[in-house]
């Protein structure tokens, strides 16, 4: 029997690579996405179908997690076996200038498909998945963080994503519904959105490596990440979503860099060393070979409050799901620097030339 899905959020990174996923295992796939005023498909037009075809497999519906009677709708039509909540307004930094749009679209979002499924009466047949965070853990309270390690949200993101956890845990343990948490470290890939940190290094390097950008204006050099591919991670939703129990697993690669690092290796893949000098907002990183300045901190990309070090422990996932990472760091940021060399070219091939300096 073929099964069914539903991928809230499937416009974004995770949604694109867990689309790809679970089409590639036979599943028919419905996705929610925004009405926006230009095309925000992107990332996934591969795997358009014309719709009018026989057996089409992916199916798209107009939707948004502030809209419960749409969500109502789209899952009564839908009638999924799994939902993977994967929607939300997911920009840490952004989150502290949309607070209430944020826990609208990422707390009070996640509880009204929990509704429709009780209400739908959907509770033995649909399995749900979170897409809940390493953000939770905020403050460091334990190092590496475990599903043990005790919650601290240091932004309205993280306290918005920490009601969605709980809910999930509650509607399991009330109702019996098959709901899980993934406790996702940070993940990333060639299509990371453009403002998260890595994203926008490798494209500024690549950028800068083509003489179309002088510079590149970063935050917080400092703050450790313990930093995946969004393709392993998305495997690992699935599993969780397979096991026989519903239950709250992390997925991590267990090893940390600092945003410096991340930058160093980026830069070194297009053959720029950084040499770096000065301290806090003061430093700067040159062309080793030329000298000249290509990285500034800029006090506008800090947060009112920081999360400085991220580092998570998936022995759970590994034992229960055999779950592991399987691309290296090194690799990632090769492939995402390589990647945005192959986009800006062929964007300068079409004609238009990049004169942004930061995200
Ligand atoms: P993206 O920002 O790339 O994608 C977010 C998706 O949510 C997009 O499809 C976006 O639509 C959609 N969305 C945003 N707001 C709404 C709304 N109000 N109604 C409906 N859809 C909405 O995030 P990622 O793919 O990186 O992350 C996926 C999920 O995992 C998110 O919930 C994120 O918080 C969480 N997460 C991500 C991690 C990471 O490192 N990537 C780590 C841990 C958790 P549109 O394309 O129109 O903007
Ligand atoms: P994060 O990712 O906040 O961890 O959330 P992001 O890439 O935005 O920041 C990572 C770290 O880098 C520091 N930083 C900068 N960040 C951005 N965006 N821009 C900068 O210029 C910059 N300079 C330094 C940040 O301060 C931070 O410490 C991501 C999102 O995908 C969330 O949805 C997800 O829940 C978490 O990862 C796990």
């Amino acid at each position: 029997m073929t099964k069914t899905a539903l991928i809230t959020g499937i416009t974004g990174q995770d949604g694109a690579y867990l689309a790809g996923l679970l089409l590639g295992k036979g599943y028919t796939v419905h996705g929610i996405k925004r009405r926006s005023s230009s095309f925000n498909t992107a990332r996934i037009d591969h795997f358009y179908q014309d719709p009018h075809e026989q057996n089409v497999s992916l199916h798209l519906h107009y939707g948004d997690m502030t809209d419960a009677t749409n969500l109502i709708r789209i899952m009564q039509e839908v009638q999924p076996d799994e939902v993977y909540n994967l929607a939300a307004q997911s920009h840490v930094q952004v989150s502290f200038e949309t607070p209430e749009y944020t826990g609208n679209a990422d707390a009070l979002g996640t509880l009204r498909l929990l509704e429709a499924i009780r209400l739908l009466n959907l509770t033995e047949k649909t399995r749900f998945y979170q897409a809940s965070t390493s953000e939770l853990y905020g403050k460091v309270q334990e190092v590496p963080q475990t599903e043990k390690t005790p919650f601290y949200p240091r932004s309205p993101y993280a306290a918005a994503k920490l009601y969605a956890y709980w809910v999930v845990v509650n509607y399991r343990e009330a109702y019996g519904i098959h709901a899980s948490n993934g406790i996702l470290f940070n993940h990333e890939s060639p299509i990371r959105g453009e403002t998260f940190v890595t994203r926008k290094i490798t494209r500024a390097a690549a950028a800068i490596k083509l003489g179309l950008q002088e510079q590149l204006f970063l935050g917080n050099l400092d703050a450790e990440r313990d930093w995946g591919h969004a393709k392993d991670y998305v495997e690992g939703m699935w599993r969780i979503v397979q096991h026989g129990t519903p239950d709250d697993f992390v997925l991590a690669t267990g090893e940390k860099h600092s945003v410096r690092d991340f930058a160093e290796r980026a830069f070194e893949e297009v053959g720029i060393e950084i040499r770096w000098q000065g301290q806090g907002v003061e430093e700067k990183g040159y062309d080793a070979a030329s000298g000249k300045l290509i990285v500034l901190v800029d006090q506008r990309y800090f947060r009112p409050t920081e999360v400085d070090l991220l580092i998570g422990d998936a022995r759970k996932a590994e034992r229960l799901l055999d779950w592991s990472p399987q691309v290296a760091f090194g690799d990632m940021v090769a492939q995402m620097v390589r990647s945005d060399l192959e986009t800006i070219t062929g964007e300068l091939n079409g004609g238009t030339k990049s004169s942004r300096t930061g995200a």
